[in-house]
């Protein structure tokens, strides 16, 4: 393991610090032969071809996914939204529609230091631009031949004193280029390009009420939208419509799907050899945050739960500053984010190597419960009629291995469920953790969803309704599952979860 690990690190200077060698080692080149700068062979915000060709091909936008594959994504959206102010109309008149979406801005964790920059996921799907500070306009009505709309990227325009703190920029020349977009302009022209849109020939797509950028919507939009509310002018929600289409994913995303999930699963198997009683919960998340990078994810995809013992029955502990005791099970929720995509993966095992009797019981029950879920991922199922599935087999399963004495009648069913494990056994999963919001778990599942299945069984301390070998135990195991019209696919199925095979990896130190 220790050599793996070294392997590990050896890859992450060759790969991951090569970025910043290659930035350098480019700018220098590039400036010296070509001496009038030409947009594609310098340094923009964010990997290109030219400078990290190891990650992109030509055409590619971010690594997987092409301007085209952009492009028609900002059609789709268009059409969805063509389609849905047709059907709320009445009025003869044919009416445009303009959408309005900004990307993150920077956040600071003190003065002058940033946390890494990660960019809103909508802004991202429909763009591929990862610099902050920026705007997507899409206007349907300013249609050139053969297209449906006008795209107009609004960035942060080149600086040559901000660039040298903070690095290259794609400018406005960089971000046409570069993303395939029909139009760019400096940040600092929205407010006199908004002006066109109040008019009555157009509806505005802006979410207003939750603005991405507060201090570009102070800027730009607050007036705009003391206008528009003045004239009257229709203001609707773009949300809804942008999760509609990424609830979808294409083949394209679910490679990107599985790749994020590979990565991860990987990272826990090279993690969970080298727990052991008294590690602390810092170190495994230390640990799964290398594995992960080393094989190519930018980051976790959230702060991972550690949790020991009883602390594995706070569903969202992410102290992980904890000592793990000999005898106690660790579980780790954790997923990487892979260019954009994430995986969501939950083990529990024993710190020390060997599950007792009692964790035994309860690790193969919520186990069966999840191979049961993870097949009812079928197209028609819905993720509501899978939690109802889980709530059933988890009170089976307490009462077959008699954790809990009385058998509950009816509705009592789901309060017992409830109890035991508080939370839905799904959620969407892509580009965000939690994806796709909008999206209620009460449709019928199909071809290119991506969900979790994460049933749990969670048994407090001071439980005195349980035996006492069972309290203070607390277990999850999530997978990531892709519908298809072949059954479900198990984009996390490398990470092992049988007893046996994970009593086994951890013997091999
Ligand atoms: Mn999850």
């Amino acid at each position: 393991m220790r050599k793996s690990l070294l392997t590990s690190f050896h890859h992450l200077t060759c790969v991951n610090t090569n970025c910043f060698f290659a930035h350098r080692a480019l700018s220098i080149g590039s400036s010296a032969q070509n001496f009038q700068e030409n947009a594609i062979t310098r340094n923009l915000g964010q990997p290109t071809a030219y400078t990290h060709p190891f990650l992109l091909n030509k055409g590619e936008v971010t690594p997987g996914l092409t301007k085209e594959d952009y492009e028609e994504r900002r059609s789709a959206l268009i059409r969805i939204i063509n389609a849905v102010s047709k059907k709320q109309k009445n009025d003869k008149e044919e009416k445009g529609n303009v959408v309005i979406l900004f990307g993150e801005p920077i956040k600071y964790m003190s003065e002058d230091i940033p946390y890494p920059f990660h960019q809103n996921t909508n802004f991202r799907y429909l763009t591929g631009f990862l610099e902050p500070d920026s705007c997507l306009i899409l206007d349907s009505r300013s249609v050139e031949e053969s297209s449906t709309h006008k795209s107009t990227l609004l960035v942060q325009e080149r600086d040559s004193h901000k660039e040298l703190w903070h690095g290259a920029r794609a400018g406005t020349d960089g971000a046409v280029e570069h993303t395939g977009i029909d139009h760019a302009e400096g940040m600092q022209h929205l407010s006199n390009i908004l002006k066109k849109y109040l008019s009555e020939n157009y509806d505005i797509w802006y979410d207003f009420q939750r603005p991405t950028n507060l201090e570009l919507h102070m800027n730009h939009m607050r007036s705009f939208l003391t206008d528009a509310f003045k004239k009257k002018l229709k203001i609707r929600s773009i949300n809804d419509a942008i999760h509609q289409q990424r609830h979808i994913k294409t083949n394209k995303e679910i490679v990107l799907m599985m790749e994020a999930g590979r990565i991860t699963a990987e990272a826990f198997k090279q993690t969970i050899p080298f727990s052991s009683p008294d590690i602390n919960e810092g170190t495994v998340q230390a640990l799964l945050d290398c594995e992960c990078r080393v094989r190519g994810a930018q980051m976790l995809a959230y702060p991972p739960v550690v949790a020991g013992g009883n602390r594995a029955n706070t569903l969202h502990y992410i102290f992980n500053n904890q000592r793990i005791k000999d005898g106690e099970l660790v579980l780790v929720d954790a997923g990487a984010e892979y260019h954009g995509y994430v995986a969501d993966i939950t083990r529990t095992w024993p710190v020390n190597g060997k599950f007792s009797p009692a964790q035994r019981t309860l690790y193969e029950a919520v186990l069966k419960t999840q191979r049961a879920c993870i097949s009812l991922c079928k197209p028609g199922n819905t993720l509501d009629q899978i939690y109802n599935a889980m709530a059933m087999l988890i009170v089976q399963e307490l009462m077959a291995n008699k954790i809990i004495k009385r058998k509950p009648k009816g509705h009592e069913t789901y309060e017992v469920a409830r109890k035991y494990c508080p939370h839905h056994v799904s959620h969407w999963l892509g580009m965000d953790v939690h994806d796709t919001q909008c999206v209620p778990r009460s449709i019928p599942l199909t071809p290119g969803m991506v969900v979790t299945v994460e049933p749990g069984i969670y048994i407090r301390e001071d439980d005195i309704d349980v035996a006492e070998e069972y309290r203070g135990i607390g277990i999850r195991i999530e997978d990531d599952v892709a519908v298809t019209s072949d059954g479900p696919l198990v984009l996390t199925g490398a990470c092992p979860k049988d007893v046996d095979e994970i009593e086994l990896l951890m013997s091999n130190t």
